[in-house]
């Protein structure tokens, strides 16, 4: 099994550990520390659940022994694919417990991608829930298995099936490991994936933690307040900015949302008193629509964060007057750097600009094509460095050879400006993932899965504007022999086991792609084209 890392050169390492950004705290242990100071103050509700600190910590301290009981040893590998249900919380702190390594799927997910996460973890378990939202993940589950046997086993929470139900393990007699170093990767995030497949980042406790307990100061977040996740806590928005960690991290509530519909989610808001929430962009379209009509009562919002793709002003502009509450840019990535707008910076920062960095250690670098600094304001390549961010993928020297600078700095394909008191406007992207709503599509995963049809020679995959996702993907394709149906090719690509997002939302059949003189064009210079013509012939709706 490959060794898990992250580090910082050392006089960095020692930097961050004197200005007091690494603390030594660990993942369980800050949560343990909650539990000793407030045992019966309610830590998380979700369905019918309502769980004290110190009833979660006892719930992780029996899930560690159930998963060691298994013959898991420590830093063995553990793909969790659940949806917002307050076993999330208990399984993931239970494998931090156990010094196991949680692998964080999202419910989205499929058996291409489980499989790719399960080979590139080398991962020994997989913890899923029966089901949700119709979908029946011991099907999937069957699948993986028989792809990967290095899976030795499938936890289910609920009924398991041929598989080990979560309930039916040993929750004692087992011997828990000592508090691992603060400075061990704790568990491995999945990325955008923005070339080619998802990578995997190692995320220490120092810096994660780091992170978070920051942006719940930033966010305000103390023992009064409730914060509702309602996107997929599984990725890093909803986890940690500040997320349901941030939360545990300061004492607050936490609200499981099981759907962010306006119906649901402003529902919880009501009987829970939510205070603050998090959504991706067309979410707070929706939730502004819905709120001039709800009968709901939401005035116990104060913050709605908005961020994982750019939030136009103009929608940003109307957020306080139609939810009542301040608005919150948030502009981050799973591999560390994450901006805010501050509680109280003026409207016209809040509306305009996507925010500035967590701590004072976050080195931004905006360049030029060839790595040279652009003028102060002017729109350039976005680099940085910190406390927080990673240095490098887990296994994939390809990947880090593109994605870090020699001295570090990782890039993070975002183009955007600085404003003269260090706020990020983000104005695009130099990589070809499509940002749909959120969700980022690598391109060239998805022209990969289009080729593999027999009636495809070729296809390039290109971010269409959209007025409701922000973007939507079009793959634009050349058959060879009878030209296949729009919905089979769709269906051909969903059954090749993905995320349904992954699936494009238009295909455009072209009888050739356009070459130069000097021969073909490259793939970026082609998807740029293609969709500059398609633009031309249709233009956006408003
Ligand atoms: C968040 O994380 P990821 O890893 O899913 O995606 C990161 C990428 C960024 O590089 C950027 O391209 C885009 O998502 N992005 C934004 C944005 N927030 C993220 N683009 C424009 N405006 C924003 N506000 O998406 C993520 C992680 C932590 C907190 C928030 C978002």
């Amino acid at each position: 099994m490959l060794e898990l890392k992250q580090s910082w050169p050392d006089d960095l390492a020692a930097q961050y550990r004197a200005a007091g950004y690494w603390r030594g705290e660990t993942m369980f242990g800050f949560l343990r520390d909650r539990a000793l100071r407030a045992p019966d103050t309610i830590a998380v509700v979700g369905g019918p659940i309502r769980w004290t600190y110190g009833e979660l910590v006892k719930r992780a301290e029996a899930h560690a022994a159930g998963f060691l009981s298994l013959g898991l040893v420590p830093g063995e590998r553990v793909i969790v694919q659940l949806p917002n249900i307050p076993e999330f919380l208990s399984v993931v702190f239970g494998l931090f417990r156990a010094r196991l390594v949680p692998v964080f799927a999202l419910p989205a997910h499929r058996a291409t991608e489980i499989a790719h996460f399960a080979l590139k973890a080398e991962a020994s378990a997989y913890v899923v829930a029966e089901r949700h939202e119709d979908f029946d993940y011991r099907v999937l589950a069957r699948e993986v298995r028989s792809q990967l046997p290095a899976l030795r086993h499938v936890v289910v929470i609920g009924e398991a099936q041929e598989f080990t139900p979560l309930d039916a393990l040993p929750t004692e007699g087992v011997p828990l490991p000592p508090d691992p170093p603060s400075s061990d990767v704790a568990f491995l995030q999945i990325s955008g994936g923005s070339t080619g497949l998802s990578k995997l980042i190692p995320r220490t406790h120092d810096d994660y933690i780091y992170s978070f307990r920051a942006s719940a100061e930033i966010c305000g977040l103390g023992e009064a307040s409730v914060y509702m996740a309602a996107l997929p806590v599984a990725h890093n928005f909803p986890m940690s900015s500040p997320g349901i960690f941030g939360a545990l991290h300061a004492g607050s509530r936490i609200i499981l949302c099981p759907s962010p519909s306006p119906e649901t989610a402003f529902a919880l808001v009501e009987k829970e008193r939510v205070t603050i929430t998090g959504v991706v962009p067309p979410l707070a379209l929706l939730w502004m629509q819905a709120a001039a009509t709800t009968g709901h009562d939401i005035s116990s919002l104060k913050v709605l964060q908005v961020g994982g793709a750019k939030f136009a002003p103009e929608a940003a502009a109307r957020v306080r007057a139609t939810l009542g509450c301040t608005l919150q840019q948030v502009f981050g990535m799973a591999e560390g750097l994450v901006n805010y707008t501050r509680l109280d910076d003026p409207e016209e920062v809040i509306v305009q600009t996507q925010g500035r960095a967590i701590s004072p250690d976050d080195e931004i670098l905006i360049v030029d094509d060839l790595g040279r600094p652009v003028v102060e304001g002017e729109p350039g390549l976005l680099l940085t460095r910190g406390p927080y961010t990673i240095r490098a993928y887990h296994n994939d020297a390809a990947a880090n050879g593109r994605s870090f600078t020699p001295d570090g700095y990782y890039r993070t394909g975002d183009i955007v400006s600085k404003t003269t008191d260090g706020y990020l406007i983000v104005r695009g992207r130099a990589g070809d993932h499509i940002n749909r709503a959120g969700e980022k599509i690598s391109a060239e995963e998805i022209e990969d899965h289009l080729l593999a049809h027999p009636a495809v020679f070729d296809a390039a995959v290109v971010s269409i504007p959209d007025p409701y996702l922000g973007e939507r993907s079009c793959a634009f394709v050349i058959s060879k022999g009878e030209k296949p149906k729009t919905i089979a090719l769709k269906a051909f690509v969903r059954g090749r086991g993905l995320a349904e997002f992954k699936v494009p939302d238009q295909i455009v059949f072209v009888e050739r792609f356009e070459t130069t003189a000097v021969g073909k064009v490259s793939r970026k210079t082609l998807r740029q084209n293609l969709r500059e013509q398609f633009l031309k012939q249709t233009p956006v709706e408003a």
